[in-house]
C-alpha cells in the first residue's frame, strides 16, 4: 500500500506536516490508524473466544498499531522527510490505565496474537475512566493520584450496543466502546470490548483518590481496584465484577444468536476465558440469562460447563475471592439461588469439602465455581501448573485430572521487540530475514552467530543506543541523569513482598557498605526499581520508602555515586518499561521459588539481551531449561524446599538475621543515616517485618544472591563471553512468543475453527 501521509494532513488541517506540532499529528495518525483498522472486517467464524478480564494493560496504541497496520514504516519514512520525529509524536498519546501488572499486561499481549493468528476472539471489560493510580514521589514516599487517560480524541469507539444490567436495587443501562485490535500484517482486526456507564461522574473524587464508594450511579467505573479494605468497598468490587460479565454474558448470546444459534447449541458459538477469578460470576449470570430464555437449569448448567474455561494467576491464597455470601445477597440477590444450587450439587456429588463452592463460613469461592462448573483450568507456567496439581488444588485435580493443563505465558514480539527495540528487531532482520517475525521459534537461528565478534559489537552497540534512549527518556520525565556506561540492572514489577524488591533493596545496602569500605567496583553499577504498591499495602508502601531513601543517601555520597546508583523510577507502566527492558544488561527474577506464577517481564528481557538472576521459580524455570546452565545466574532454595519450609513451619528468619554476613545489611534500615532521610515508623516496622516475619523468605537466600550477583557483575568485565550469553538468550527466547501461547489455547481450549 502506498501511503500518501501530506494527503491525508491536508485535507484534515490544510498544512503541511512541517507545519503541525506533533499534537496535531498525533491527532491525524490516530485517526489514519482508526480509519485503517475500521475499514477491515472482523472475523467471521462460528465460534469465537470472549476474553473476559478485569484488565487490559494495552499500553500506548499508536507505534503498535502502525505496525501491525504495516504503516509504521511510510510513516516514520514521510515525517522524518518533514522533520518529524514520530517518538516525540508518540508521546502525545496518553497510556490507557486500564491495568495493573501481569495478568493486565498478558491479556493485551494475547489480544494481539488472537488478532495475528487470525482467530476469531474479542476481549472484554470495563472502560475505567481514570483505571489505575498514577504514582507520584514526595518525601521518599509514594502518593496516588488519579490518572485520566480518555481525552476527546481517543481510540475508543463508541458502539450502539447497550444493555440492561439487573442489581437489587435498580438497573443499569451500559454503553460499549470498542477499540480495534488489528493483528499483524492480518485482513481481519479484533476488538476490545469495554463497558461503561453513562452517568459516571468524576466531580465525586476527592483528595488523591478518594471517593464515595456507595455512590454507584457515579463511581462504578471510575478506578480499577478501588479500595477494598472496608465492607463498601468490596460491594463495590462486586458491582464492578457483575457489571462486567452481565455486559459480556449478554454480548456473547446476542451475537451467537445474530449467527444462528438457538442457544441450546450455544457452546457451538462462544468459549469464554474467565482471566482470573474476577470474571466468575459469569457463570450463574449465564445461567440465568439462559434459564429466563426458557432453557431448563440442568441443560443450562451442561452449556456453560462446555463453554467456559478458568486460568489461574497465583498460589496466593489472599488473591483468591471469595465473597461473603450476604454481600451477593446485597448486590445481585438474583444470582445467589443458583450458586447455592450449584453448591449443593457439588456438596451432593464430592465428599471433599475443601472443593465446595459456599464454604461453612459462608463464603463464596469462585476458583471452586470455576474449576467444577468449567471445563478447563490452566496454569500460566509449567512449574505453576504442577504445584496447582500437587498442592494448591489437589483436591480438584484428584476429582478432574482431565480438566487441568498448562499454557506456559508469553509476549507478543511486536511490543516487545518491534516496537521497543527496533534498533535490535531492525539487526535482526538483516542478518535472519523476517521469517521470524511470524514464527518466533525461527530466532533460533541467531544460535548460529554465537561467536561472531562483529554481531557482538553490535549488540554492545545497540545496547548503548537503548541505555542513552533510557537516558533521554528518564532526564524528560523525572529529572534524574543517568550513567549510559554502568551496568543497568533492572527489576520492574508490581510491589509485592514475595518478589522480594527488599532482597535488592538488601543488595544494595552490602554493595554502599562495600564501597564505603573502599571496594572499587570495576564499573559502575545501576540499579533500577519500578512499580506500583496497593495503597493499602503498607508494607509494599515501605520498600518504595527504603529504596527511595537509599537513592537519596547514594546520590549525596560523593564517595559512592560515582560507582552506584539506585534509581527508582516512578509511575512505572509499559511506557516506561519499553524504555527500560530494551537498555537492560541484568534481569532481575527474583522471586521466592514457588510464589511467582510466571513472571512476563523475564521473557522480554530475555528476548532484548539482558541475562536473567534469578530463582527456579515461575518461568524462569523453563528459560534456564532454554538457555542452559552457562546462560543464566541462578540462586535461592528451589520450590520444594520452600513448600516444606511453609508445610513445617521450618523457617525462623531471626536465625538468618544473627548471621554475620546479614545483620549489619538489615540494621542498616534503621541506621542513623537512613533515618535522617526518612520515616521512622515505615523504616522501623520494615525492619522488624524481616526479623520477626519475613514470609516470604528474604534473609532465606540474601546471601547466595548476593553471592550470584557478585558473579555476574565480575562476568560482565569477560564481553566475549557475556556478549555469547546475550545472543543464546535472544535466540532461545522464540518459544516466549505469545503466538505459541495462543495456538496452544486454542488447539487445548477453545478450538476455534
Ligand atoms: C484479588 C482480590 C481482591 C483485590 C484484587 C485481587 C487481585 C488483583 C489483581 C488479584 C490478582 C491480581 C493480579 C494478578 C497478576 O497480575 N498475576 C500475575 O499474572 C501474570 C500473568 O499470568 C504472571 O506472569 C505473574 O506471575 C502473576 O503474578
Amino acid at each position: 500500500m502506498t501511503l500518501n501521509l501530506q494527503g491525508f494532513i491536508s485535507e484534515k488541517y490544510n498544512k503541511t506536516i512541517q507545519e503541525c506540532d506533533n499534537q496535531e499529528l498525533y491527532y491525524a495518525l490516530l485517526e489514519l490508524s482508526k480509519q485503517t483498522s475500521s475499514a477491515k472486517p472482523t472475523n467471521q467464524g462460528k465460534k469465537k473466544v470472549y476474553y473476559i478480564s478485569a484488565e487490559f494493560l494495552i499500553g500506548k496504541l499508536l507505534s503498535n498499531n502502525l505496525i501491525n497496520l504495516g504503516l509504521y514504516d511510510e510513516v516514520k519514512a514521510q515525517l522524518t522527510e518533514a522533520g518529524k520525529d514520530l517518538i516525540e509524536i508518540e508521546s502525545m498519546e496518553l497510556e490507557p490505565s486500564l491495568g495493573n501488572g501481569g495478568l493486565g499486561r498478558l491479556a493485551a499481549c494475547f489480544l494481539d496474537s488472537i488478532a495475528t493468528l487470525g482467530l476469531n476472539g474479542d476481549g472484554v471489560g470495563l472502560n475505567y475512566h481514570f483505571g489505575l493510580f498514577k504514582q507520584v514521589f514526595q518525601d521518599n514516599q509514594q502518593f496516588t493520584e488519579p490518572n485520566e487517560w480518555i481525552t476527546d480524541h481517543s481510540w475508543l469507539t463508541k458502539s450502539a450496543v447497550s444493555y440492561q444490567v439487573p442489581f437489587a436495587h435498580f438497573n443499569l443501562t451500559s454503553t460499549l466502546y470498542d477499540i480495534d485490535v488489528p493483528g499483524y500484517k492480518t485482513a481481519t482486526k479484533n476488538r476490545l470490548r469495554l463497558f461503561d456507564l453513562d452517568s459516571v461522574d468524576s466531580s465525586i473524587i476527592g483528595q488523591g483518590i478518594d471517593f464515595d464508594k456507595t455512590d454507584i450511579l457515579k463511581n462504578l467505573t471510575l478506578f480499577l481496584y478501588p479500595d477494598d479494605s472496608d465492607r463498601q468497598g468490596e460491594l463495590l468490587r462486586i458491582f464492578q465484577q457483575y457489571f462486567m460479565v452481565s455486559n459480556a454474558a449478554q454480548l456473547l448470546i446476542d451475537e451467537a444468536i445474530e449467527k444462528g444459534s438457538n442457544l441450546h447449541d450455544l457452546a457451538d458459538y462462544a468459549v469464554v476465558q474467565i482471566n482470573d477469578t474476577h470474571p466468575s460470576m459469569v457463570i450463574p449470570e449465564l445461567i440465568r440469562l439462559l434459564t429466563d430464555r426458557g432453557i431448563d437449569f440442568d441443560e443450562a448448567v451442561s452449556i456453560v460447563k462446555s463453554m467456559t474455561a478458568y486460568t489461574n494467576h497465583t498460589i496466593l491464597a489472599e488473591a483468591l475471592e471469595k465473597w461473603p455470601l450476604d454481600f451477593l445477597q446485597e448486590v445481585v440477590p438474583h444470582l445467589v439461588p443458583i450458586i447455592e444450587e450449584l453448591d449443593r450439587r457439588v456438596k451432593e456429588e464430592v465428599s471433599d469439602s475443601s472443593t465446595y463452592i459456599i464454604d461453612e463460613s459462608g463464603r463464596v469461592h469462585m476458583a471452586h465455581m470455576d474449576i467444577h462448573y468449567g471445563y478447563s483450568v490452566n496454569g500460566v507456567a509449567a512449574l505453576h501448573t504442577e504445584i496447582l496439581k500437587s498442592s494448591e488444588l489437589k483436591s480438584f485435580y484428584d476429582l478432574y485430572p482431565e480438566k487441568f493443563n498448562n499454557k506456559t505465558n508469553g509476549i507478543t514480539f511486536r511490543r516487545w521487540l518491534m516496537h521497543c527495540n527496533p534498533s535490535l528487531s531492525h539487526y535482526l532482520d538483516s542478518l535472519l530475514g523476517t521469517a521470524y517475525h511470524r514464527d518466533a521459534a525461527q530466532l533460533e537461528e541467531f544460535l548460529n552467530y554465537k561467536e561472531d565478534a562483529a554481531v557482538k559489537e553490535k549488540l554492545e552497540s545497540i545496547k548503548t543506543h537503548n541505555k542513552r534512549k533510557l537516558q533521554r527518556f528518564l532526564n524528560q520525565h523525572q529529572g534524574v541523569n543517568i550513567n549510559p556506561n554502568s551496568i543497568f540492572d533492572i527489576q520492574i514489577k508490581r510491589l509485592h513482598e514475595y518478589k522480594r524488591q527488599q532482597m535488592n533493596a538488601l543488595y544494595v545496602i552490602h554493595k554502599y557498605l562495600d564501597i564505603k569500605a573502599g571496594n572499587i567496583p570495576a564499573r559502575p553499577l545501576t540499579v533500577f526499581f519500578g512499580g506500583k504498591a496497593a495503597p493499602a499495602y503498607t508494607i509494599a508502601q515501605d520498600i518504595i520508602h527504603l529504596i527511595l531513601c537509599l537513592s537519596e543517601l547514594i546520590a549525596n555520597d560523593p564517595q559512592v555515586a560515582p560507582h552506584l546508583q539506585v534509581v527508582m523510577v516512578e509511575n512505572y507502566n509499559v511506557t516506561a518499561a519499553s524504555f527500560l527492558i530494551p537498555a537492560a544488561d541484568i534481569s532481575e527474577q527474583i522471586s521466592l521459588a514457588s510464589k511467582e506464577a510466571s513472571g512476563t517481564g523475564n521473557m522480554k528481557f530475555m528476548l532484548n539481551g539482558a541475562l536473567t538472576l534469578g530463582t527456579e521459580d515461575g518461568a524462569n524455570v523453563e528459560i534456564h531449561e532454554l538457555v542452559g546452565d552457562e546462560n543464566i545466574y541462578v540462586f535461592g532454595q528451589d520450590s520444594q524446599t520452600v513448600i516444606d519450609l511453609y508445610d513445617n513451619q521450618g523457617y525462623v528468619s531471626r536465625d538468618f538475621y544473627e548471621k554475620d554476613a546479614i545483620k549489619p545489611l538489615v540494621d542498616f534500615i534503621v541506621s542513623d543515616e537512613v533515618l535522617a532521610l526518612g520515616n521512622a515508623e515505615r523504616l522501623e516496622r520494615l525492619h522488624n517485618e524481616l526479623i520477626v516475619k519475613d514470609w516470604f523468605m528474604t534473609l532465606l537466600d540474601l546471601e547466595d544472591y548476593i553471592a550470584v550477583k557478585e558473579q555476574m557483575l565480575a562476568n560482565y568485565e569477560d564481553r566475549d563471553s557475556w556478549l555469547e550469553k546475550v545472543i543464546v538468550n535472544i535466540a532461545k527466547a522464540g518459544f516466549f512468543s505469545s503466538d505459541r501461547t495462543i495456538a496452544q489455547y486454542n488447539e487445548d481450549i477453545w478450538k476455534l475453527s
